[in-house]
């Protein structure tokens, strides 16, 4: 898609931190850290939201969601918890519209982001 950001990130037109990648999908940092450590993780196939999901993109994303939240969370001793959410339509607050998950990870001193 021309005019998408993250498929720019994802073809490397745009810089981004990346902490994990494969044939199938690209994870990076959000532009907007609601907490240190928050991530993204995008298929790299183009589609809008979770109702543009076939099974096989579904498996190819979703396995390997708790291979990198468990990456991130070892990474810091702080880290001793993790929302993931993910948005689908304006009406539900997604604003890039290409399908992402977004994995938060939550600190022992948590109230200091929120
Ligand atoms: P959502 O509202 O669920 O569609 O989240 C989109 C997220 O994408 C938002 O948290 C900010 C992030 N984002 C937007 N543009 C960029 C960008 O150019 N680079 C990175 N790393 N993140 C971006």
């Amino acid at each position: 898609m021309d005019d998408c950001i993250f498929c720019k990130i994802i073809n490397n037109e745009i810089p981004s931190t990346t902490i994990y990648e494969d044939d199938d999908i690209k994870a990076f940092f959000d532009i907007s850290q609601v907490t240190p450590g928050h991530t993204l993780v995008v298929p790299k196939k183009h589609v809008q939201n979770i109702f543009e999901y076939d099974e096989e993109l579904a498996q190819k994303v979703f396995k390997k969601i708790p291979m990198i939240a468990r990456a991130i969370k070892d990474s810091n001793p702080d880290i001793i918890g993790m929302n993931i959410c993910q948005n689908n339509g304006e009406i539900a607050y997604q604003s890039v519209m290409h399908s992402h998950f977004h994995l938060v990870p939550r600190y022992s001193k948590d109230d200091d982001f929120s």
